[in-house]
């Protein structure tokens, strides 16, 4: 009662203070709740100054939990020892513990030897992670290396390096748009929101066939205006697990083409597809191989499992080495007050295991045995859901689809169930991280899939 009558005085006279006047004869000091009053005599009547620890942020409104790694948050949180995290797309090992790749061990051991500074780098990054990672994206032979074509900037991940290629369309592009898949990884539309870029969505997904709506992309991406950017994922996409076949990639390249778009790639899974570096950069190599002027940004978070690091970069392939240097210059106008210069610890591991031809093979085999496990899972998930489910459902699009996910169709109310009665926790968009899987859980799990479909609407 006492505190509401003292918002509402709060509120009327300032933020943090309130005076009122009382006839009566007090003086000193009380507490009310947990504010101070302080009572003074002033011209015969008393006034009451009341300090309140009210907040000048209590504007400010409650945010809702991000909607992949707010499922992390409420995993910690459950004491149910069946409980499984399908959340967040990051690999567990069969123990369903986190894994530090035997090559980052060795490239850090390198950084230790040589007794690496830490001194800021430049805005643009390490040159060597630079180098790198422009060669490991395109082929170190790729015309468009070799004629510096490439403005390639160290960014903060795969996130950051997105954001810093919105901020590009943002300042040089004003009024284009971002065409972006339908669905997509959630933070795509955070991005160009927080960024002030427009999006719309392209059709991506087609639930009757639980494959790609491959005539609704295209339709779509012809639709847009002139000169739009069309966001896509390079390879495993996200979160649908389908991608387009190389000769749907040369289709959606000639539209692109024709409409004079601009191609935006979001790498984030190179080698985590196929397991092979090359295969899963296919896709952007074959837009560059057209001559054409595409942005890519890369993630070395999941396919060398640097999540913390926030190691990634962005680069923008341009048709002349005059442009791309231009580039260059305003994408480090634009990190320089965003976050100065990028952390040197996962340049430097990048650096170290492409650079070190032996760490650079061991790393490609680690690869293989990540991408190898999760193909084992989706394997053996797909089995017990076949074997156990006698309802006729056809489950093969388990198996169609690729890299870390798996889009099982469960709708909202059924992700719930998934999560309320199994411990299961995933996206309410149905998605669930096959990284997080062990073997000895699939059984459980196609149980709590089959409960979840049948039996919840
Ligand atoms: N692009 C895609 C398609 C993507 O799935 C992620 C991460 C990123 C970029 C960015 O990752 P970074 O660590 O900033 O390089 N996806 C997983 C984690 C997350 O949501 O942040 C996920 O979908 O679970």
């Amino acid at each position: 009662m006492a505190s509401s009558v003292l918002s509402i005085a709060t509120q009327c006279v300032s933020p943090n203070a309130s005076s009122l006047s009382i006839n009566e004869t007090h003086k000193g000091k009380a507490k009310l709740g947990g504010s101070t009053l302080r009572f003074s005599k002033s011209s015969g009547r008393i006034s009451m100054t009341v300090a309140v620890n009210v907040s000048r942020f209590e504007g400010i409104p409650m945010a809702p939990p991000d909607p992949i790694l707010g499922v992390s948050e409420a995993f910690r949180a459950d004491t149910n020892d069946v409980k499984l995290n399908l959340g967040v797309g990051a690999y567990r090992t069969e123990e369903l513990q986190p894994y530090v790749l035997n090559v980052v061990k060795k490239a850090e051991n390198l950084m230790l030897e040589r007794g690496d500074n830490k001194e800021y780098l430049p805005i643009e990054g390490l040159a060597a992670f630079n180098k790198a990672t422009a060669e490991l994206l395109l082929g170190a032979d790729n015309p468009a290396i070799k004629e510096q074509r490439i403005a390639t900037v160290q960014g903060l991940s795969g996130t950051g390096s997105l954001r810093l290629g919105a901020a590009l369309i943002e300042r040089y592009f004003p009024g284009s748009k971002v065409l972006i898949s339908a669905p997509t990884w959630g933070n795509h539309k955070n991005i160009f929101n927080d960024a002030r870029v427009p999006w719309s969505e392209y059709r991506y997904y087609d639930p009757r066939t639980v494959g790609l709506d491959f005539e609704g992309m295209i339709e779509d991406i012809k639709a847009a205006p002139e000169g739009t950017f069309v966001l896509l994922h390079g390879c495993a996409h996200n979160p649908t697990g389908i991608d387009p076949t190389p000769e749907q990639w040369e289709k959606i390249a000639d539209v692109i083409q024709q409409k004079n778009h601009i191609p935006f790639f979001d790498v984030a899974y190179q080698g985590f597809a196929s397991g092979s570096l090359d295969e899963d950069a296919a896709s952007v190599r074959l837009f560059v191989a057209r001559g054409m002027e595409v942005l890519v940004a890369q993630s070395y978070s999941k396919n060398l499992g640097l999540y913390a690091e926030r190691i990634g970069a962005m680069n923008v392939i341009s048709s002349s080495s005059e442009s791309a240097t231009r580039v260059k210059s305003q994408l480090k106008r634009l990190a320089r007050p965003m976050y100065s210069n990028p952390p040197v610890h996962g340049a430097r591991i990048v650096a170290n295991v492409v650079g070190t031809p032996v760490l650079f093979d061991e790393w490609k085999a680690e690869m293989e045995m990540m991408a190898g496990r999760i193909k084992n899972v989706r394997q053996k998930l797909y089995d017990s859901i076949s074997s156990k489910d006698k309802s006729g459902k056809d489950w093969s699009f388990i198996l169609k689809q690729i890299g870390m996910f798996s889009y099982t169709g469960l709708n909202k109310n059924q992700s719930d169930n998934m999560t309320n009665k199994w411990h299961v926790y995933m996206t309410k968009d149905g998605r669930i991280s096959l990284a997080g899987l062990s073997l000895a859980k699939c059984e459980y799990l196609a149980d709590a899939i089959i409960d979840s479909y049948h039996n919840v609407s």
